[in-house]
């Protein structure tokens, strides 16, 4: 009995100063933790802001993630300039004999840091991590103060060109890290210090290497022992071996170990299985553990071919990706990891295997999530464009491929790296005969020198660059720089005809079959207030996107030599410069910037998930739907569903439409739409088992004829010089596609449409106004005796926006040469004499006017148009019975 309560006494104790050895050696590895919160910020210069004892209590307190850019949502000139963040940070007796380092994993463009006041580095590139060694300029016992300058302003440093906006700010975690004085190197390029390489991997086994530095950063001789532990995906050691290195006072040390798998678990897309690689550093005298880093890593193997597309792990392998940008309306790029992690569940649950990591490096949590999802990755640095006549640019571009490649480089899921995107577009808009070879030559220069670098930072992936749709690329020899040719192919977006998209790859297979092909870039935007029974490029209709992705999709599964293709974008993305359909937005995601799917996502997924049932009545984006129909009878509009499933039967309202076969993932039924709700049913079979699906939609019919009844609550809204229908999401109201008149009804008589992709000022209906009808003769509607309200809209939107010689400082606009001024008439009475809408609102501002009218025994309106300079032209009309 004593003995007994002895023993447990003694084990008592002996936790017990287990627990206490634990809480007293805290820390004595590596310890890392975020430093997010709790920052000062202020959007502007200061002298003295690195300083101690500035006073920075009337400065903004954020939390990082952070940016100032939100302004670039509304503002093409969003500031671009200089922020400086600061905190204090207390450091506690216990990392006294610590070595400390802050780690930035991004701050965009260049970043100061500074430490009480001294100033430690200085770090060029927007998208790539850094490290620096804070030791020397730590208080220990005290509150120490971290100054960071970030500045986006436009430099030497990639990009300086780009369709996308270079929000400002440390917009990714930031770390205190501290290590004993013997650890793995943290300044080599912001990388964790430890390189895995695979190679000669096949099913039977797997060869690896685990190399890196360890350095010293104590004034005494030191050995330690590198101890390599592998486990296996289910998490069990397969082997544990060390080697011994001594290593110099304030030295670095390389280290270096090999070793074999049998058997490997291969890691795929369908199979991504991690094998864990540790490393660690022990005192080999006190065989205490000083530093220690967690690295996953995969065995596949791969190759690219010219003629036979992409192989993994010796099967060919078609890659359907994904290009991905990185930011959210209204947060900028300032996004959480959670943000991260989610949209690459969301692109995982699509069926994508492959990325485009575009058109820059991006969050760790990205690459985290490649490799556990099973996601191939191409990653490539922000070299767009043009490359500018400065010599500290190519500096920096090969820095940032070296850090690129080094902070990335275990990730088993990347296979690919990239650092040109489109670099002779704006070179050949800009340049024109010797000029253009000069800067042609600059740019292949360029790309040979980052390619030798590139090899010799990763001796086993390929490189990669995407070109747009131009031979030039291969007649200035950029296709022999590179391993893989990436192609960004609009044809049928930015040019007429989809079918030329399949062309040029086959033309291009032609001239260089031995050239490995991507397509690294096909898209067309979408808005989904806008919608259109007729597509056409550019209308951004819904429809229009969902026709031009079907189209691709059956093309790329067919070329068979094409390796894959990378749809832009995943998201609707901010691009400051660009106004279209939605100011500020390139709106060809697949998802809105909220992540809400769009139709075609499911497009997607039906085309490429093989695994589970896919039934989507494609028309999520168009519940609220609005034809125009003789009186009491239905509308008949085109319905679709995206699935996987062999056949569908569509119900509407209880009554069967019929079965149709999914083509290409896709069926099509013309469906009698009747007022109000129309309830429509989906149903089929996926290996045997019935799945259905449904949504609502609630039709509104336009009278083609108007009579006193219809016209009790009808606001019948034209959407002049445009095929399709416009929906204000603030009021509900559509606007009716324009339409001709007959008799008895009611439409346009003469004129043409015209159409721009300038932005409107001062409204949110930017795309109601960038249509107008010029010249027409007239507006007739065939209508009833009374009283009623017309309304006209106009925006003068005829001259091109760099045409306009447009003063900043006096937002005056001279260009009165081209003004339109011209005279209206409503049922033969002047109602507008010499209207000049630019004078009035500005070019492409806008003017409305509401007229209340009596229409008598004539039973018309006619509106007239009548001009004394440049063109008459209506941009929307409006009509509504008092
Ligand atoms: C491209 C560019 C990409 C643009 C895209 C577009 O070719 O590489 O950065 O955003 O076209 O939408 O025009
Ligand atoms: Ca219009």
């Amino acid at each position: 009995m004593k003995k007994v309560c002895t023993t447990s006494l003694y084990r008592f104790t002996i936790v017990f100063i287990y627990l206490f050895l634990f809480s007293l050696t805290i820390g004595a590895q590596r310890d890392i933790k975020t430093i997010n919160d709790g920052w000062r910020f202020l959007k502007q210069d200061v002298t003295d802001a690195s300083r101690l004892g500035i006073d920075d209590k009337l400065w903004e307190r954020v939390s990082i993630p952070h940016t100032w850019n939100s302004d670039a949502y509304t503002d093409k000139a969003y500031y671009r300039g200089i922020g400086w963040y600061r905190k204090n940070i207390y450091l506690s007796d216990e990392y006294k004999d610590k070595q400390l380092f802050v780690r930035f994993d991004a701050a965009n463009t260049v970043a100061s840091v500074y430490v009480n006041g001294n100033m430690v580095g200085e770090h060029r590139g927007g998208y790539t991590s850094f490290t620096f060694d804070i030791t020397p300029y730590c208080l220990i016992g005290k509150e120490n103060l971290i100054a960071v300058k970030v500045d986006n302003s436009l430099t030497d440093v990639p990009p300086v060109s780009g369709d996308f906006t270079f929000f400002g700010g440390i917009y990714r975690d930031a770390w205190l890290i501290s290590t004993p004085k013997q650890h793995f190197e943290l300044s080599d390029f912001g990388s964790n210090g430890v390189f895995i390489d695979t190679k000669d991997v096949s099913e039977s086994s797997a060869l690896y290497t685990v190399r890196g530095a360890i350095k010293n950063d104590e004034s005494l001789v030191k050995k330690v022992e590198v101890v390599y532990t592998i486990k296996d995906p289910q998490g069990r050691i397969i082997k544990t071996d060390k080697n011994i290195v001594s290593i110099q006072p304030n030295e670095k040390r390389d280290f270096s170990y090999s070793g074999k798998v049998e058997n490997p678990q291969l890691w795929s897309p369908e199979n991504p299985n991690l094998y864990a690689i540790e490393t660690a550093i022990y005192d080999s005298k006190s065989k205490k553990v000083l530093d220690k880093i967690n690295n996953n890593t995969g065995f596949r193997w791969y190759k690219f071919d010219g003629k036979e597309g992409f192989f993994l792990n010796g099967k060919s392998y078609k890659l359907n990706g994904m290009c991905r940008h990185q930011d959210q309306k209204p947060i900028g790029n300032a996004l959480t990891d959670e943000m991260h992690r989610r949209d690459m569940q969301m692109i995982k649950e699509m069926g994508i295997n492959f990325i485009r990591i575009s058109h820059y490096p991006q969050d760790d949590a990205i690459l985290e999530l490649c490799d556990k999802l099973g996601i191939l990755a191409w990653e490539e640095i922000p070299i767009i464009d043009i490359v500018p006549e400065d010599a500290n640019y190519s500096v920096n571009c090969e820095n940032m491929l070296k850090e690129m490649i080094r902070q990335h480089y275990n990730h088993p899921s990347i296979i690919m790296w990239g650092y040109m995107n489109e670099i002779l577009l704006v070179t050949q808009r800009k340049f024109k005969g010797d000029d253009l070879k000069v800067a042609t030559d600059r740019a292949l220069a360029l790309a040979n020198r980052l390619e030798k670098v590139l090899k010799e930072e990763d001796k086993f992936r390929p490189s990669v660059m995407a070109f747009h749709g131009s031979d030039s690329y291969n007649k200035a020899g950029f296709n022999d720089i590179v391993d893989i040719v990436g192609w960004n192919l609009y044809q049928g977006w930015y040019s007429d005809g989809f079918t030329g998209f399949e062309k040029f790859l086959q033309e291009q297979q032609k001239q260089h079959p031995d050239n490995p092909k991507i397509v690294s870039e096909y898209g067309a935007g979408s808005d989904k207030r806008i919608h259109s029974l007729f597509p056409k490029r550019f209308d951004f209709s819904v429809e229009y996107q969902q026709e031009y992705i079907e189209h691709y999709l059956s093309v790329i599964e067919k070329e068979k030599y094409v390796s894959g293709a990378t749809y832009w974008n995943f998201i609707d993305f901010g691009s400051a410069l660009r106004d279209e359909s939605m100011p500020r937005i390139n709106n060809k995601g697949l998802v809105y910037s909220d992540r809400t799917p769009k139709d075609v996502y499911f497009l997607f997924k039906a085309f490429y998930r093989k695994d589970v049932p896919v039934l989507h009545i494609a028309s999520h984006d168009w519940q609220k739907r609005t034809g125009i129909t003789k009186s009491g009878e239905p509308c008949v509009q085109p319905l679709k569903i995206y699935s996987n499933l062999t056949e569908v039967e569509l119900f509407q309202n209880g009554k069967s439409l019929g079965i149709k076969k999914c083509e290409n993932s896709t069926a099509t039924w013309q469906v009698p739409f009747i007022t109000g709700d129309n309830f429509l049913m989906a149903k089929g079979l996926f290996d045997g088992k019935p799945i259905e699906t449904a949504l609502s939609i609630s039709f509104n019919s336009i009278p083609e004829i108007l009579d006193a009844e219809n016209l009790k609550s009808l606001e019948l809204a034209i959407n002049a010089g445009s095929s399709s229908f416009y929906t204000s999401p603030e009021s509900g109201l559509t606007w009716l596609p324009d339409r001709e008149y007959s008799a008895g009804s009611w439409g346009f008589i003469g004129g043409k449409p015209y159409q721009t992709q300038g932005e409107i000022l001062a409204t949110a209906d930017n795309p109601l106004y960038q249509s107008l009808r010029e010249s027409p003769d007239q507006y007739r509607f065939d209508v009833p005796a009374g009283r009623y309200e017309v309304e006209l809209s106009f925006s003068d939107i005829f001259t091109p926006k760099e045409k306009l010689a447009y003063d900043l400082s006096e937002g005056t606009q001279d260009s009165s040469e081209n003004e339109s001024i011209f005279d209206i008439a409503i049922n033969d009475k002047v109602v507008e004499s010499k209207i000049n809408p630019a004078r009035s609102s500005g070019f492409y501002g806008l003017e409305r006017k509401r007229f209340i009218i009596e229409v008598g025994e004539q039973h018309y309106i006619e509106i007239k148009f009548r001009s004394f300079s440049g063109k008459s032209f209506v941009n929307a009309l409006k009509v509504r019975k008092l």
